[in-house]
């Protein structure tokens, strides 16, 4: 079997393991019951997904006892790994977006409805997603603060600059005029909606928290093969 970017054979080790715990029938009922609750992808999809996910929690710490999630470290390797990321704050962010019962955990559930919008989400469904991950503190709103250690973050520096933190605030400045419609100094949903409709790009304006196109095929791929083989 060929090696997909050197997956190939932990997840083929893992997988009859993984079967073995999970009795087949309680995981096809499972994905016909998300696949109802979950937006873009079909029964067969889903299950793949939950296998996916079991092989990513990996073996419980304590026999019996599954693990609630999983946790922030696992769920980061994860967003670098296959998807690319790199920023930690923004990873954070994508993992409170994920994480929607705040307990600390993505669970199941709140991975194949993260994926749904990762993988297959519509714009709409993206603009949210993105609002959310940039939103760092959670009260609706992303503010200059907020704004500013993203970009800070995010952007290279130039070793010649003599103070880099004022290119960083400048940069504030022109994303508040472009995007802050109702002009009271950040941005709320509608003000990063209308911008990002009108302006597509702005979408990912404050860092990359979506995977691109190479990346989700290769997952994709590599996750939905067993339901291509039958
Ligand atoms: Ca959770
Ligand atoms: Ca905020």
């Amino acid at each position: 079997m060929a090696s997909v970017g050197g997956l190939e054979p932990i997840v083929s080790g893992v997988l009859p393991l993984q079967m073995s715990a999970m009795n087949r029938k309680l995981l096809q009922t499972l994905a016909e019951k998300i696949s109802k609750q979950v937006e873009h992808f079909n029964k067969k999809e889903v299950e793949c997904l939950i296998r996916e996910y079991n092989v990513l929690l990996g073996e419980p710490a304590a026999p019996r006892r599954a693990a609630p999630g999983l946790d922030r470290g696992k769920f980061r390797s994860i967003l670098h790994n296959i998807f690319g990321m790199t920023d930690d704050m923004i990873m954070d962010g994508v993992f409170r977006t994920f994480d929607k019962d705040n307990d600390s955990f993505v669970s199941m559930k709140e991975w194949i409805e993260g994926l749904s919008v990762l993988l297959r989400g519509t714009l709409d469904e993206k603009i949210k997603y993105c609002f959310h991950v940039y939103d760092l503190n959670g009260d609706n709103y992303i503010s200059r603060e907020e704004m500013f250690h993203m970009l800070k973050n995010s952007l290279i520096r130039q070793p010649a600059e003599e103070d880099p933190d004022e290119g960083i605030k400048d940069l504030v400045e022109i994303t508040l005029k472009k995007m802050d419609h109702d002009h009271d100094g950040r941005l709320s949903f509608g003000d990063f909606e209308k911008a990002v409709n009108e302006q597509n790009l702005l979408l990912e304006a404050f860092g990359t928290c979506l995977p691109d196109t190479t990346s989700t095929e290769t997952f994709e791929k590599r996750v939905f093969r067993e339901q291509l083989k039958q």
